[in-house]
């Protein structure tokens, strides 16, 4: 039931991100940007945003702009993660990745292209919460959040792991751009400051959770699964949840952080089934 669900999200989510309209752009950057976009992923961000935004009661066509734009700002954190300067990546979704396909001038620019495109693509939306849903998008991906907990990621290797600290890189890097889908997708339904504020609250548990889960999958995932290198964190002293706590308890912690993701769902019923599978499926993912 909530693999079908999940899978018509996705389906929706693949079309419309196939359709964007990209004219003007140079053919090798259209091209580049399409090959990061389109490359396959779980499509978590996007369809996070629809089932929150349907389970408060909103339209999906509404808020399926902003799906697209918080998979375009996703791709191109991940275009500008995987660069030389950052983590050095060669694969990812089991393909060679965005610089060593296009260069890497290339690749940045096809990284800013989406990141700008995201919000051309919000700003032509015309429903009455756009704006507030675009400011909720912008805050998640900007200084206070993505790129706040990216800097101290980058910046903080090799020092020593404290809780603190991971958790705040955590809460930066993976979680908020996991918890604007929820609160964006609640905002463009009109609900209320309480359910937004339980959104926020599933949202931040279900992203630290899957930055643990991340963390884990280094030690002990199938690279061909991943699609990626696997095993790179431990070599390059990245601060980690396992490094901090030891993997037995970073599996206790993912899990307790999930079952809080679950509970502050609780207030929309019956509605939140869906949501909360998910979160509950994130625990056991293998990509
Ligand atoms: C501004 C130069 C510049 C770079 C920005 C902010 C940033 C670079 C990168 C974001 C940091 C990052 C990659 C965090 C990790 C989050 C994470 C676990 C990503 C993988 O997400 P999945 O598993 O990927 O949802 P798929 O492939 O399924 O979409």
């Amino acid at each position: 039931m909530m693999e079908e669900t999940l899978r018509a999200y996705k389906e929706r989510l693949e079309k419309a991100l196939s359709d964007l309209p990209m004219e003007g752009a140079p053919d090798i950057l259209k091209e580049s940007m399409r090959y990061s976009l389109l490359s396959g992923g779980k499509r978590l961000r996007g369809c996070l945003l629809l089932s929150a935004c349907e389970m408060a009661g909103g339209n999906i066509q509404d808020a399926l702009p902003f799906a697209c734009a918080l998979e375009m700002i996703h791709a191109y954190s991940l275009i500008h993660d995987d660069l030389p300067a950052m983590d050095d990546d060669t694969m990812r979704r089991g393909k060679p990745t965005n610089h060593v396909v296009y260069g890497e001038a290339v690749a940045i620019l096809a990284g800013d292209a989406l990141l700008t495109h995201a919000f051309e693509i919000m700003a032509q939306s015309a429903h009455p919460s756009a704006f507030q849903a675009l400011g909720e998008i912008a805050r998640a991906a900007g200084i206070s959040g993505m790129i706040a907990g990216q800097t101290l990621d980058v910046t903080m290797e090799g020092s020593k792991p404290e809780k603190e600290l991971v958790e705040k890189i955590h809460l930066g890097k993976t979680a908020a751009l996991l918890t604007a889908p929820i609160t964006a997708g609640l905002m463009l339904a009109g609900a209320s400051e309480a359910q937004i504020a339980a959104g926020r609250e599933f949202g931040m548990h279900l992203g630290v959770a899957f930055q643990i889960v991340d963390d884990i999958l280094d030690l002990e995932g199938d690279p061909a699964l991943m699609g990626k290198t696997l095993g790179k964190d431990q070599a390059e002293g990245k601060l980690t949840w396992p490094a901090c706590v030891g993997l037995n308890q970073a599996k206790a912690d993912a899990k307790q952080h999930i079952d809080s993701a679950v509970s502050a769902l609780v207030p929309f019923g019956k509605k939140a089934e869906f949501l909360q599978a998910l979160a509950i499926s994130t625990l056991h993912r293998v990509q």
